[in-house]
């Protein structure tokens, strides 16, 4: 039997199996493939950028590893992104750092950039049907430093605000170019190693500089602020902590990014979710993997990402809630490791689409907690992955294990010629 029939054969029963507890799965195929991820384009070359400062990565942030074939300009980024494209289902957005702009060897500095450089992406976009997102970068700059929004020195704060305010406008013109708001990060590295006697003087610093940036309405792009439990070399302090930025947020209508790896290691990311849609506008996610510490490790299929998945889908709020992911790892194929991380996303949203959440909710409006709790146990392994190698074939990419080869094949052919 050739592998498509029995694709085919196992749908129809994964099908039945559903329909037992209720769940219609073409529904759940329908949600799944209107679900589009914001790839981050850092995981490519580690989060080096374009800009040829020959700097390292600074800002509390680390990739680790040198495995061959990283990109190391614009071209073979672009290439690596179209092949990974390739290889996962559906259509997905791409989040693009201010370092990534087109800068054709010109030395352009942060407070200098403008949308014309980031004319050719959003062309490319266009031409590949890759909607885009933004990030600005304060970190691996002379001026990054310990503190950026948050310094005390005037000059090196009015350059970060500047920087921030122009990739705000350059956000604006890529989701007025691409007809769709551009979703904009804001992630400072802020903090410090020891404790600082002046914990408020820094936060008020950046609520000010914040305030500032963010006076320019816009209509085409979205403001995300991203909080950080701590990073390397800042582990006693961050300024922009989860309790400023949702501070920050509910007051100010704007929507917080909950990355994964920003909080401590046995916090529920999941159970915030049902909270901030009660208050902020949206919610942007970067989904991560945490080991031991904010590792960035590629993302796989984890009971983490199950249950954040299916909260977002138990709260009908696939609309509200944006999906980046933020992972950068250096030691194994980078296109891999885009790969791997992209469909085991893909994978929890659809075991979370697929969930018989109608029973489960009627068992617990009528306090039947034994039948939730078993039926919960035997949704586990009901045969959620017939359904997904469905959602590959249809999609036309490599069904279960087949991308590994592909992905061989392009590193023979393409990354280890570099
Ligand atoms: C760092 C943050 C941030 C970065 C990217 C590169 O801890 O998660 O989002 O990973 O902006
Ligand atoms: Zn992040």
């Amino acid at each position: 039997m050739n592998k498509e029939s029995t694709v085919i054969k196992a749908f129809e029963i994964a099908k039945e199996r559903y329909a037992a507890v209720g769940v219609d799965v073409n529904r759940a195929l329908d949600a799944l493939k209107r679900i589009s991820l914001s790839l981050h384009c850092w995981q490519a070359d580690d989060v080096t950028g374009f800009e040829n400062q020959n700097g390292s990565l600074t800002g509390g942030i680390q990739v680790t590893g040198n495995y061959p074939g990283k990109a190391r300009n614009i071209d073979e980024l672009r290439c690596d992104i179209l092949k990974v494209n390739s290889l996962v289902p559906g259509q997905h957005r791409l989040s693009l750092h201010a370092v990534y702009g087109d800068f054709q060897g010109k030395k352009v500095d942060r407070d200098e950039i403008e949308p014309c450089h980031f004319q050719s992406w959003m062309e490319w976009g266009k031409e590949n049907s890759i909607k885009l997102d933004f990030n600005s970068t304060s970190f691996s700059h002379p001026k990054s430093g310990d503190l950026t929004l948050a310094n005390p020195d005037e000059s090196i704060r009015n350059f970060w605000i500047e920087h921030t305010k122009r990739c705000r406008r350059i956000s604006e013109e890529m989701g007025k170019y691409q007809g769709d708001p551009c979703m904009m990060n804001l992630w400072i590295h802020d903090g410090s190693k020891e404790v600082p006697v002046s914990r408020l003087k820094y936060r008020s610093l950046l609520k000010q500089s914040l305030d500032e940036i963010f006076a320019t309405e816009y209509a085409n792009m979205k403001d995300c602020i991203e909080a950080k439990l701590f990073g390397i070399g800042l582990e006693s302090y961050t300024v922009g902590s989860y309790d400023f930025y949702l501070g920050y947020g509910v007051r100010n209508n704007k929507i917080v990014t909950l990355d994964t790896g920003h909080f401590h290691l046995t916090e529920s990311i999941a159970d915030k979710v049902s909270s901030l849609l009660l208050f902020t506008p949206e919610i942007m996610l970067h989904v991560s993997r945490p080991v031991r510490w904010d590792s960035d490790h590629v993302v796989i299929l984890n009971d983490d990402l199950l249950d954040l998945s299916k909260e977002i889908v138990r709260c009908d709020a696939l609309n509200r809630v944006h999906i980046g992911l933020d992972y950068f790892d250096g030691t194994i194929n980078r296109i891999g490791a885009y790969v791997v991380g992209i469909r085991a996303t893909q994978k929890a949203l659809l075991q979370a689409l697929l969930e018989p959440y109608a029973a489960l909710e009627k068992y617990e409006s009528t306090q039947r907690y034994f039948e939730r709790l078993a039926l919960q146990e035997e949704a586990k392994s009901l045969p959620w992955d017939a359904v997904w190698d469905m959602f590959c074939m249809q999609n036309n990419v490599p069904v279960g294990e087949d991308y590994i080869g592909e992905i061989c094949k392009y590193e023979q052919e393409v990354t280890s010629k570099r």
